[in-house]
């Protein structure tokens, strides 16, 4: 039998909503969501598969300005996201509207003849109005584009962007499926364990102390009825490594307790976590370290 198959980059500002937009195609949380910029920092497969389709979704980093070993690596996957894909959806926040840096982008992949969907992402925070005069702003770009509004919170039109990505895919023999059919992400569960507890700590922090951790799952032990799972949470500095502690540890113990909480979602099982802070000053030029988070650097 012959099905659709291929890849699709979804690429866009930080915030856009471009990991909730794959968590909600794919129906399975694949890539950490939070209200602060820069949340995904390497690109993160989330797998659709049907019976006639096998589409791969290349969830992003933000596009954004560099400055470290760790930005550097945030930009160039989008560049390797980007190639040899069949389509690129573009997520514009409909709430900030359309720049010269998306217009820019879709004349760019336009002539390398790069099919691009708008994704106009978070309709629910906005009435129709607003929807129908961003469309508008869209018109004179229509033969460059196609856009779909869409809301991933409310699930609305997330179904119409995968047929509207599908029409771009080559149809191979069933055979050539990328992956295996039951797999969702191309990411280890220890991996996915790392980015929810960094989800939880970007949640619960502030100012620049977010994007100043990493997370390391360094023992990941499943046994019969339980998993016990070790964790660092790495910082730059002494006193942001307070700050994650909390009084008394508080603030540790809340990061702690919702990342137990959404793990044992996910894997369906009781958790025991523990999570320790580790200062490594200047861990985001250290390149065997960004390796050993999982930022597979020499890959790209
Ligand atoms: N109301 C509403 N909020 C949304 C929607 N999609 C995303 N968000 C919110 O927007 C914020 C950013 O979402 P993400 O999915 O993390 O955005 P991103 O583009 O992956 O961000 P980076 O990884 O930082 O580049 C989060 O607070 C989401 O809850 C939506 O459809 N409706
Ligand atoms: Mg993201």
């Amino acid at each position: 039998m012959k099905i659709k198959c291929g890849f699709v980059a979804i690429i866009g500002k930080p915030n856009a909503g471009k990991s909730s937009l794959t968590n909600a195609i794919i129906s399975e949380k694949v890539s950490i969501v939070s209200p602060k910029p820069q949340t995904t920092r390497n690109n993160i497969l989330g797998i659709y598969n049907t019976n006639d389709c096998q589409i791969v979704f290349v969830d992003t980093p933000g596009l954004n300005q560099t400055h470290n070993g760790l930005d550097d690596y945030m930009q160039k996957s989008i560049k390797g996201a980007v190639t040899d894909v069949c389509a690129v959806i573009l997520a514009v926040d409909i709430t900030k509207g359309l720049t010269k840096q998306e217009t820019d982008l879709i004349d760019r992949y336009n002539k390398s003849n790069v099919p691009v969907v708008v994704a106009l992402t978070k309709i629910d925070l906005v009435d129709d109005k607003k929807v129908f005069e961003t469309l508008a702003e869209f018109s004179p770009l229509m033969d460059k584009c196609e856009v779909v509004p869409l809301s991933s919170l409310k699930h609305k039109n997330v179904n119409t962007i995968v047929d509207v990505v599908k029409k771009f895919l080559p149809e191979v023999d069933e055979s050539q499926r990328y992956f295996e059919e039951d797999m969702y992400t191309d990411k280890s569960l220890r991996f996915i364990v790392a980015e929810v507890i960094r989800e939880k700590a970007l949640f619960y922090l502030d100012k620049e102390i977010p994007h100043g951790i990493a997370v390391l799952v360094w023992s990941f032990e499943e046994l019969d009825n339980i998993i016990n799972i070790d964790a660092d949470i790495v910082c730059d500095k002494d006193s942001h490594k307070a700050i994650i502690l909390g009084k008394q540890g508080s603030m540790l113990k809340k990061i702690g307790h919702s990342a137990r909480v959404s793990i044992q979602k996910i894997v369906q099982k009781k958790v025991n976590l523990n999570i320790f802070i580790k200062v490594k000053p200047n861990w985001k030029n250290n390149l065997e370290f960004l390796n050993s988070l999982g930022y597979n650097i020499n890959e790209i």
